[in-house]
């Protein structure tokens, strides 16, 4: 279909969603309704990380994720709302999550969508005020619609996304989306329980002056990441890293910048996870302009063999992520 025509700032979300259903003949309503309820669930995530220190919620729950993670509170009480809200609406037959070590099965094996999320990213940060956000990735199941959805439900591959996205609970909380075509940000208006677009069709500058790494780990970098990183500090760009990745990456896409997380020596395949990090930001990132990859491939085109699987992780400003790649082909010719 054409591009249809980007809707004023101060539309709602529900209005918006419509508006792009009826935009698209095929659309049959689920992935609205999908949405929908990842917005529900974001505003109940939202009142809860806004009063968490009021109820005690910040303090560490004494479970492990399955990444052997302290699971704050919040952590829990994310992951059992987004769980909540997908399998309530009925359009999700399966999900996988950051908590959980296996897929979760809602029961609604006639939901055609599964999606795999991380409900509070960077919830280290949680107990100090600092952002968090939750980040999901959407694809339509290839299996029978009907039957028991199965893991290769979620190894489809980064270009099998139908939408991906991110909320932010931040100085304000947004939620951020796309379906391939453009991606919108949306406000949430607690005073009115709505989402309110305030960000339409976002593009991202072509290149930047900050960049995001934890240069606690600079010694244990690839030499091309430390030639890079060389260059930013003689080019006296900004050093910004909250450490929440989704903070980071919404600071990086609208003002310009690029985030690395490179193999750690903690690390050796990157910290950041494939299938609900670097999937969907990587979707997100290519419909503003920017670029994903790790030293190998797009982010997109890397085959996905487990759930929790790891990659090393850069995305930012093209200019930005050309010159770093520029310095591994250097390395490698170097060698
Ligand atoms: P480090 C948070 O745990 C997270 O997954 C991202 O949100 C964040 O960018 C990164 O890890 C921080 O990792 O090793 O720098 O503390």
């Amino acid at each position: 279909p054409a591009h249809p025509e980007v809707l004023p700032v101060g539309t709602t979300l529900d209005r918006y969603i419509m508006h792009r259903q009826h935009a698209f003949a095929f659309a049959t309503g689920e992935l609205s309704q999908l949405l929908r309820d990842i917005a529900l669930a974001g505003k109940i995530v939202h009142r809860e990380v806004n009063r968490a220190g009021l109820i005690d919620l910040t303090g560490e729950v004494g479970l492990q994720n399955v990444q052997g993670e302290a699971q704050q509170k919040l952590d829990v009480i994310a992951d059992v709302r987004f769980r909540r809200a997908l399998t309530n609406g009925k359009e999700v037959c399966a999900l996988i999550s950051e908590e959980e070590e296996g897929i979760l099965f809602t029961g609604h094996n006639n939901g055609k969508y599964v999606v795999a999320i991380d409900p509070l990213d960077g919830s280290s940060n949680i107990d100090v005020d600092v952002s968090i956000g939750t980040i999901f990735s959407i694809y339509r199941r290839i299996t029978p619609v009907g039957s028991e959805p199965s893991v290769e439900d979620f190894m489809q591959g980064g270009h099998e996304q139908v939408a991906a996205g991110y909320i932010l609970y931040g100085s304000s909380t947004m939620l951020v989306y796309t379906t391939g075509y453009s991606v919108n940000g949306f406000t949430y208006d607690a005073s009115l329980g709505e989402f309110i677009l305030s960000h339409p069709d976002i593009k991202s500058p072509k290149n930047g002056t900050i960049y995001s790494c934890n240069d606690g780990n600079l010694d244990s970098y690839d030499e091309a990441v430390k030639k890079y990183l060389t260059v930013c500090r003689q080019r006296q760009y900004s050093a910004r890293y909250i450490g929440s990745l989704v903070a980071d990456f919404h600071r990086n896409l609208l003002k310009g910048g690029i985030y690395l997380y490179p193999p750690t020596s903690k690390n050796p395949d990157g910290k950041l996870r494939l299938l609900y990090e670097c999937y969907p930001l990587a979707f997100l990132a290519g419909v503003t302009g920017c670029l994903a990859v790790n030293e190998q491939e797009a982010i997109l085109n890397i085959k996905p063999v487990s759930l929790h699987q790891r990659t090393p992780f850069y995305i930012g400003a093209p200019k930005m992520v050309d010159e770093l790649l520029e310095c591994y082909k250097n390395e490698k010719r170097a060698h």
